[in-house]
């Protein structure tokens, strides 16, 4: 009991502290701008969560107790950000899912988001070597291309999450004192960083520690703007992806058709990554386009298009490297969909010069565009809550 009215009150003083640093602009103002200590106001810390403080002041480099604790008193405590974390995770089925992201305005605005940042695109892909449409469509996915990137006070999404979500309270509690990090760094405010109810920011939804590793500046601005940089947001992206081995040139994902469902069904669920070759699917009995190579790797998956109507796709490594971003493959399917329909390609395998040019000697007329792949399949759907390392 004690520690609640210790945190009831602490919030109430974040409360007050927090609208009068409200008042000046977001973020970039060349320096940090937290308020010293009040002077006579502090609540006591319990001492488990100063505990825990001091464990992660000595765990991150760079942010001091002093830091963490001036945080945790500026950091409100909010009940629907832990009633958003147990919401059920919705199983939807595909072809639920896909009507979220799969859609005309994301489409257009995506096609739209390409034009009007077609240099910046262009410089991303010569420098990361990943395909512009996915770094789009991820940034549609996660936040409808800038606009919609939350709007819990990131401090209080992750000291909720750290301090009074025990189940993930350590993992939250780390990003916590990321975050404390990342601000310190990047000379924001506490009460105006803003972000999904896990704490996600920008318009890649980058946790704490994500932004601290993969974020750039991209702009040459000394800023790592992914709030409101259009080159910032989508050089990160493209860094990340880099960073996670994406293979330039390399299919994503494409349907393929067993004779036999029953014969491979051992080779759904376990994860993302890739574990047969699609020599070995054709040994089994399963029907794969004729320019996929015998030894290319992939990992076989189902999805249903229409209630009860099943589709089975091959993943390869980059459809992996998507779901490192998030680790559903509902979402790497409707991010690769979404990337086809923004850019206009068919398929990326199919359509793309940059695959034949190595393999096929430059002027091999592009092979048919496959029937696109209606749509269909059934994984766990968690509401969005953050990505990253999870
Ligand atoms: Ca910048």
């Amino acid at each position: 009991m004690k520690k609640i009215s210790t945190i009831v009150l602490s919030a109430l003083i974040a409360g007050t502290l927090s609208c009068a640093a409200a008042a000046a602009p977001h973020a970039h103002s060349g320096h940090p701008q937290q308020k010293p200590h009040h002077p006579h106001a502090p609540a006591p810390i319990p001492p488990h969560d100063d505990a825990v403080l001091k464990k992660l002041s000595q765990e991150t480099e760079g942010v001091t107790l002093e830091d963490l604790r001036y945080a945790y008193r500026n950091a409100q405590k909010k009940d629907s950000i832990i009633n958003a974390m147990n919401r059920p995770g919705e199983a939807k089925p595909w072809y639920e899912y896909r009507k979220i992201f799969i859609v005309p305005k994301r489409i257009a605005d995506g096609k739209n988001f390409m034009k009007n940042n077609r240099a910046i695109f262009k410089k991303a892909e010569d420098r990361y070597h990943v395909a512009p449409e996915i770094v789009a469509s991820i940034i549609g996915v996660e936040t409808f291309y800038g606009q919609q990137m939350g709007k819990y006070r990131v401090l209080d999404a992750l000291y909720t999450l750290g301090f009074h979500y025990p189940k993930r309270a350590d993992y939250f509690s780390h990003e916590f004192a990321n975050f404390v990090k990342l601000t310190k760094q990047q000379g924001w405010m506490y009460s105006e960083t803003l972000g999904s109810y896990a704490g996600a920011m920008g318009m890649g939804q980058f946790m704490p520690w994500s932004y601290l590793k993969w974020a750039v500046d991209f702009n040459n601005d000394g800023h790592k703007d992914l709030f409101h940089n259009n080159a910032d947001a989508i050089g990160s992206v493209a860094n990340y992806f880099d960073s996670h081995e994406w293979h330039y040139g390399e299919p994503v994902t494409v349907r393929v058709y067993p004779r036999d469902t029953a014969r491979v069904e051992r080779l759904l669920g376990n994860g993302t990554k890739p574990d047969i070759t699609v020599g070995e699917l054709r040994k089994l009995g399963v029907s794969v386009p004729h320019e996929y190579d015998n030894d290319l790797r992939c990992k076989l998956f189902k999805f249903e298009e229409s209630a009860g109507t099943w589709s089975y796709y091959a993943g390869f490594h980059n459809f992996y490297v998507i779901t490192r971003y998030n680790k559903s493959p509902l979402y790497a399917r409707a991010v690769y969909e979404l990337s086809l329909e923004i850019s206009g390609k068919t398929s990326d395998y199919y359509d793309d010069d940059r695959h034949h040019t190595p393999h096929h000697g430059g002027h091999a007329p592009a092979p048919k565009p496959p029937v696109k792949p209606a749509p269909a399949p059934k994984y766990p759907v968690k509401p969005h809550d953050g990505h990253h390392r999870r």
